[in-house]
């Protein structure tokens, strides 16, 4: 028993020595734990895990991928290691659906098999072709270790789920041309065919310290050729999971603009820009308002990597996926037997005004929404706060609310020195706790009975030197999220543009799930996901409650809070 005892330790030891340098913040992508990669987990703790996201039951996830409408059904492939909770033997697990909130989970799709994916099967897209044939195209990593670039077609087109992928023994079909550097050469998007019937998809990699989006060209899906120029670069480090597509905005006549995004190998966070697209040249041209590069637009300000959209031609809908990676340790996620979580799926279009895109949950979750808590017109007065009760499952809710200003003319100057900094740093230096003139105010979720854990989600009214608008910070502070330690928490922050001078008012929807906090701020506007792990605040000890640390006193006009029912992932 002793001999057991003390191998257990040194392992738990092992684990959390190793945790140390694998917590998100370190950023480092593909670490193999060696020892771990291979580490069945025997036991699930369900503790945390999502009742309305969607997770496999164990095991490593990350990037979604060939997310695709065929026929009908809803497909989900994904980064998953079928051995264990750290990312490692990955394959294309597959899951469907017929509504984007219940899934069957199958066999994975793609497995190393073969020469050209043997150490592996990493991320790639569907494209439907005018045959009404579905084709990926994956990368995988081949036994000298190179980046390729294969293709898998479905064996049986009359299962209406798809399950069995074949291999055309012609792959790989991009491989890395002589300065192509093959060990950053990956992720190929979605294609898209020309005019002149040509198809093109480009592939993520780097020149030195310059991302590219390598453009490929091809008429029969099978010979590609490289273009001469890149589709886009930037001065950002490796560009991983990029994503080409045309946006329309409703009910506004402001032609196609075409939107480009990538992952941040460097940051691990995404930025993107839309712009102009020419078929006959090939050239992507952002809107000169944009920035183009670190401080560029987010589709999130959390966490959320990887992401990837796809078209949904029954709803008439683009709808984006992205991975939320866990922010405990390894040695958690070990111990958990589980990692990894894939956001809402959400709308994506264009803002009526141009100027950035919009999000939005996708309709059909709120098939889950269950018992129904409103709440209107209460005054929370500065300093204040109160319970939302009535609700079950705290713990799992959707929560809608939009709050009202009482007195603008409280609003702090914004410091121009912040003018330099982004919004994270502003939140970070003006948490939660930190009293404010109008704001800090917002919701506190997954909260403690003693209210010592809690996870903010609130927003910050400033009065600008420059004439222009209010800044309105939307924030998630984590920093009381939970007892427990060698946790990375993160301040997440983004800016919401929304004239509250205008219309008085700012509106917030904050999906609950366990370990998940989804904002979205402005209707859409700016969308924060988080990590946290509460100890105490957990199951039916969770507890939801709106707050207000400003001087200004702010009345919620509307708040509906709903149960959310578990999805069926089966
Ligand atoms: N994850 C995949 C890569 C991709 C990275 C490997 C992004 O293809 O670049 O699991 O998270």
């Amino acid at each position: 028993m002793a001999v057991r005892t003390s191998w257990t330790w040194a392992f738990f030891l092992l684990l959390a020595t190793m945790a140390a340098f694998s917590l998100p913040a370190a950023a480092a992508t593909h670490l193999v734990f060696a020892d771990l990669q291979s580490l069945q987990a025997e036991h699930v703790d369900d503790t945390l895990r999502t009742g309305f996201h969607f997770q496999p039951p164990k095991h490593w996830i990350n990037d979604p991928n060939g997310v695709m409408y065929y026929k009908g059904v809803y497909h989900l492939f994904y980064q998953y290691n079928p051995k264990a909770a750290v990312w490692g033997n990955i394959v294309w697990a597959h899951a469907v659906s017929t509504d984007l909130v219940d899934w069957v989970m199958l066999e994975p799709a793609i497995s190393p098999s073969a020469p050209f994916d043997v150490n592996g099967c990493w991320s790639g897209s569907a494209t439907v072709l005018p045959d009404g044939r579905p084709v990926i195209m994956y990368t995988g990593i081949n036994e000298q270790d190179q980046q390729v670039q294969n293709v898998a077609y479905p064996k049986d087109l009359s299962d209406p789920y798809l399950r069995e992928w074949v291999k055309p023994d012609y792959n790989p079909v991009i491989a890395p041309d002589a300065g192509v550097n093959a060990s950053a050469f990956r992720d190929p998007t979605t294609a898209w065919q020309g005019p002149d019937g040509v198809w093109r998809l480009v592939i993520g990699t780097k020149d030195n310290h310059r991302g590219l989006a390598a453009l490929y060209r091809s008429r029969d899906f099978k010979r590609w050729a490289p273009a001469r120029r890149a589709l886009h670069s930037g001065d950002t480090g490796m560009w991983e999971c990029p994503d080409f597509y045309p946006v329309t905005s409703p009910g506004v006549d402001s032609g196609r603009k075409h939107v480009f995004k990538v992952s941040l190998d460097l940051t691990r966070y995404e930025y993107y820009t839309f712009g102009d697209y020419d078929y006959a040249t090939d050239t992507y041209v952002p809107d000169p308002s944009l920035a183009d590069g670190n401080e560029g637009l987010r589709y999130d300000y959390g966490n959320f990597y990887a992401s990837k959209t796809f078209l949904d031609a029954g709803k008439q809908r683009r709808v984006l996926w992205g991975w939320a990676n866990e922010s405990d340790s390894t040695a958690d996620d070990v111990r958990k037997g589980w990692a990894g979580v894939q956001a809402i799926p959400r709308k994506i279009w264009l803002a009526p005004d141009g100027k950035q895109l919009m999000q939005w949950p996708v309709a059909e979750i709120e098939s889950l929404r269950g018992k129904h808590v409103n709440i209107t017109d209460k005054l929370v007065r500065g300093g204040s706060y109160f319970e939302v009760t009535g609700l079950t499952t705290p713990a799992q809710a959707d929560v809608e609310a939009s709050f009202q200003v009482m007195d603008l003319g409280k609003a702090e100057p914004f410091d121009p020195a912040w003018r330099a900094v982004d919004a994270e740093t502003v939140c970070a230096a003006r948490g939660a706790d930190a009293k404010g003139g109008v704001g800090p105010f917002g919701l506190w979720v997954l909260a403690s009975d003693e209210l010592k854990e809690r996870t903010a989600v609130f927003f910050r009214v400033f009065k600008r030197d420059d004439g222009a608008k209010h800044a309105i910070l939307m924030c998630n502070d984590p920093s009381r999220s939970s007892y427990a330690d060698n946790l990375y928490k993160p301040t997440f922050a983004g800016f919401v543009d929304v004239d509250i001078a205008a219309t008085g008012k700012i509106p917030l929807r904050t999906l609950i799930d366990h370990s998940m906090v989804e904002s979205f701020g402005g209707h859409g506007k700016t969308a924060i996901l988080s990590r946290v792990y509460p100890t105490k605040a957990v199951g039916d000890k969770a507890r939801l409650f709106v707050f207000n640390n400003g001087e200004s006193d702010v009345k919620v006009n509307n708040l509906n809070a709903y149960d959310m029912r578990s999805a069926k992932i089966r």
